[in-house]
């Protein structure tokens, strides 16, 4: 294990949102107060794996920028120092992936989607947001009301240490409701638009919303390569 994956690794019991329900600062998403955290399917790991399509994109604080376009009223565009001066939050979440693991108890720190688009000013016939990555135009949907929960943020720190490159830094989405793969690492654009764009991993077969409660892995009518829902002997 390297010092990254050891500092991350979780020796005891999942942290749980007890130690934050009396600081005024910190949202504490609902899903860590149910009796079971753990969605239908899912085990727990004590550790932070890794997980994208492609590459780790060479983007650092300095090269950073991340712009806010499609049905907006104002096109925003913040460089790293820019970002920095604006309001922070802290959430503290669970983090599920569709490939079956939950890492629980994240104390997220960054700036809220909700402000982020405040700012923006959502026109009326927004309905869905893109999001993009560096990631050689990886791109995740998210229904706009999902993206608005007020514990979605774009985030920079980690149980708080910067989040590092193979975890989307210097800034990525977190979008605590949904299964892991809507949460854009190093993120790059926030599109809104009338109409839904599936993006990298949705096209692949995976569902179009994925909500880990519902088990909402994959879409209806393609399933990735290599599973198959039909019941055996078929
Ligand atoms: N830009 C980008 N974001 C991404 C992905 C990706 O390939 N590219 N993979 C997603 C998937 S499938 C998961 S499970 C989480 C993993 O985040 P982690 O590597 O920090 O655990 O990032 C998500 N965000
Ligand atoms: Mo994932």
């Amino acid at each position: 294990m390297n010092e990254h994956d050891r500092a991350k690794y979780q020796t005891a019991q999942a942290p749980g949102p007890q130690h934050h329900m009396d600081a005024d600062d910190v949202i504490v998403s609902r899903d860590t107060f149910r009796d079971n955290r753990i969605p239908p399917g899912q085990s727990r790991t004590k550790k932070w794996p890794v997980l994208h399509a492609t590459i780790v994109p060479e983007v650092t604080p300095e090269t950073w920028s991340l712009q806010v376009l499609g049905l907006v009223e104002r096109r925003l565009s913040f460089n790293w120092e820019q970002f920095q001066s604006l309001p922070r939050v802290k959430v503290f979440s669970d983090f599920h992936c569709v490939t079956q693991w939950s890492r629980l108890g994240n104390l997220w720190e960054g700036v809220s989607t909700r402000y982020l688009l405040e700012q923006a000013g959502i026109r009326p016939e927004a309905k869905f947001v893109l999001c993009h990555g560096y990631d050689n135009g990886w791109t995740t949907n998210i229904p706009l009301e999902e993206f608005l929960s007020e514990d979605a943020l774009l985030a920079d720190t980690h149980d708080g240490m910067a989040i590092n490159a193979d975890h989307g830094g210097p800034v990525r989405g977190i979008v605590p409701k949904l299964y892991a793969w809507k949460s854009a690492k190093w993120i790059k654009a926030i599109e809104l638009s009338a109409t839904d764009k599936p993006g990298y991993w949705e096209q692949s077969g995976y569902h179009n919303v994925g909500d880990p409660w519902k088990e909402q892995r994959f879409g209806d009518s393609q399933l990735p390569p290599g599973w198959s829902d039909e019941p055996d002997g078929i």
